[in-house]
């Protein structure tokens, strides 16, 4: 019997010791002296599937050869993601994560972009305003104010980072309206009040497009609007708008974030243009890890 525990606790520990070494050796402080791969698993922490930044970064590990040199791509959720980057920057340990701006990691994190040389990515992006075919003539107050709706990434993260801080998103849309009656007249002024319409905006639950729609469902409101906001997948997003199902969507990242839609729907929805400017999608590091600086590291470095 005691020769029997004796062999069971020999093999556990057998199986237990590698495994810890095999997960403090993830917890180690970023090394610039050590290749990257191999300290990070050779993986970049992404968020949900569907999201553009996704399928860029899966083109990115094809046009950088990534996957010759084993990286992969996580998929899990943008709160999980930042949630492991926070945890990361605590201990100085090197992650690699996909990153975009307006959003309140980068001024919450130390965190940088990498260099995109192949311009994957590309340079800039802007959110574009999307609407239903016949908006214009069946509900023309809410298209005149949807058409000049813009704002920019410093407004834009401002809601977001009450949001974020656990304000609800409807009540920091109508506390951004209030603080900002000038930006908001400009989408308004002149336009008719409305009695009894309804509009239907739909989105997908990032921290931006939270931010955007609620308050521009708020403004629609306030305009006399009984206006709903329903939060789905992309790909039901982009078709809501163009089967009419709903009436209009605002988180349109383009040219390459959601340009896969676009050209899907392309002809099936109106283009009201940019209500946001100077939006950036790519990969991005902590900036302690200060020689990676381009996509191009990831292999060489
Ligand atoms: N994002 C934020 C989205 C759009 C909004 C960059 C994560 C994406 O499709 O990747």
């Amino acid at each position: 019997m005691k020769k029997r525990r004796l062999i069971g606790f020999f093999f556990i520990t057998l199986l237990v010791v590698p495994l810890i070494t095999a997960c403090s050796s993830q917890l180690k402080p970023y090394n610039s002296k050590e290749k990257l791969g191999p300290q990070v698993n050779y993986t970049i922490t992404g968020i949900d599937a569907g999201a553009g930044i996704m399928a860029s970064t899966q083109t990115a590990i094809t046009k950088y050869d990534l996957s010759k040199h084993n990286w992969q791509l996580q998929t899990s959720s943008t709160a999980a993601m930042t949630s492991t980057l926070d945890k990361a920057i605590k201990d100085k340990r090197p992650i690699v994560i996909t990153g975009w701006q307006p959003h309140w990691m980068f001024t919450k994190f130390p965190i940088k972009f990498l260099k995109d040389p192949k311009n994957v990515y590309g340079k800039a992006e802007h959110i574009n305003t999307i609407v239903r075919k016949g908006l214009k003539s069946d509900k023309p107050e809410a298209y005149e104010i949807l058409d000049r709706f813009h704002w920019n990434p410093k407004q834009m993260s401002s809601v977001m980072l009450n949001v974020n801080n656990g304000k609800d998103p409807e009540k920091a849309a109508k506390q951004w309206i209030k603080a900002n009656p000038k930006m908001v007249s400009e989408w308004t002024k002149g336009v008719p009040k409305v009695k009894g319409g309804t509009m239907k905006m739909t989105y997908v639950a990032w921290d931006s497009e939270i931010a955007s729609t609620n308050v521009v469902a708020e403004v629609l409101r306030q305009q006399g609007y009984k206006v709903t906001i329903q939060a789905m997948e992309i790909q039901p997003m982009w078709a809501s708008v163009s089967t009419k199902a709903a009436d209009a969507q605002v988180s349109a990242w383009l040219p390459k974030t959601s340009g896969l839609y676009y050209k899907d729907y392309k002809g099936k929805f109106v283009d009201l243009g940019p209500n946001l400017e100077g939006a950036k999608v790519g990969l991005a590091v902590p900036k302690y890890m200060k020689n990676i600086n381009s996509i191009e590291d990831l292999n060489n470095k």
